[in-house]
């Protein structure tokens, strides 16, 4: 299993910097992915090589030409070979961990449209597009590091490009739920204790104790994700003792939503 993905943009150079560094370096180097950057400009016809103009009905900002853009693509399925093309844009719909999962498992080169501008020729979408992507809503100034969030997100779940295969396996229980604290040496730092249970070497204990704080956490900062996760009868006994320890946090959830996530 590997990906394939190619990269439209004014901006290359900001791709290298990223894929050229530590975990993305070593899976290019190996194979698992390859990542091909287009310069759009190099798509323009005029000798000018312009990629924007202004907005037919008016308005500020420029808006990305169609031609370029379709030269571009034109010019990258050349190859014969098929593609899912993905344009990124804050109008798209939202990315999550399981279209992550799904990209992963595409079969296709994955060609990413990056926008600049304040838009992109809607025909665009209509004619080239397959599918719309947002990674969050907060405005960025392009799509440049949202297609560098899709690949890397996309590049670690190839077998191979973390090294360690039981990540994987580890994944799978801990989906839809938060991390547990980590720790390492050493044992106190001013002041601050690691957890005794976790210098005990009682495995069985261990992992209860890392699932309860998963849990703990999950339930103050993201209740909303333990509605869709998986929870094991084992996860349920937990949450109900979270929830009669007494804090302000519990308490209000109690209120307002009598033990719906709890099984
Ligand atoms: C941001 C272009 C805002 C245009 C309503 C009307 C790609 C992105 C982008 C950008 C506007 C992604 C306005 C999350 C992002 C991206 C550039 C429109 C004014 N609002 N995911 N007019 N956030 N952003 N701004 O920004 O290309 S994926």
């Amino acid at each position: 299993m590997s990906a394939g993905f190619d990269i439209l943009t004014l901006f290359p150079g900001m791709f290298q910097a990223y894929l050229g560094e530590s975990i993305m370096k070593r899976a290019v180097q190996r194979g698992l992915i390859d990542v091909k950057v287009y310069n759009t400009r190099d798509y323009a016809a005029d000798k000018h090589r312009i990629v924007d103009d202004y907005p037919y009905g008016g308005g500020s900002g420029m808006v990305m030409k169609i031609e370029p853009l379709y030269r571009a693509v034109q010019s990258v399925k050349a190859d014969g070979s098929e593609r899912l093309t993905v344009l990124l844009s804050p109008q798209g719909t939202l990315f999550h961990q399981g279209k992550a999962e799904a990209l992963a498992q595409e079969q296709r080169r994955i060609l990413f449209i990056c926008g600049r501008y304040e838009g992109i020729d809607e025909r665009v979408k209509e004619l080239l597009v397959d599918e719309e992507i947002s990674i969050g809503d907060y405005v960025m100034t392009g799509g440049e590091l949202a297609a560098l969030v899709i690949i890397d997100s996309v590049a670690r779940l190839i077998p191979g490009v973390l090294g360690d295969e039981d990540s994987a396996k580890e994944e799978s229980f801990t989906w839809g739920i938060l991390d547990y604290p980590h720790y390492t040496r050493p044992p106190e730092f001013l002041g601050l204790k690691v957890p005794d249970v976790l210098l005990s070497g009682n495995h069985r204990e261990i992992a209860r104790y890392r699932r309860k704080e998963a849990l703990r956490r999950t339930l103050q900062r993201r209740p909303d994700l333990l509605e869709r996760a998986a929870l094991s009868r084992e996860d349920c006994a937990i949450i109900d003792e979270l929830c009669s320890e007494d804090t302000e946090m519990t308490r209000k959830r109690r209120r307002k939503n009598e033990s719906d996530t709890c099984c």
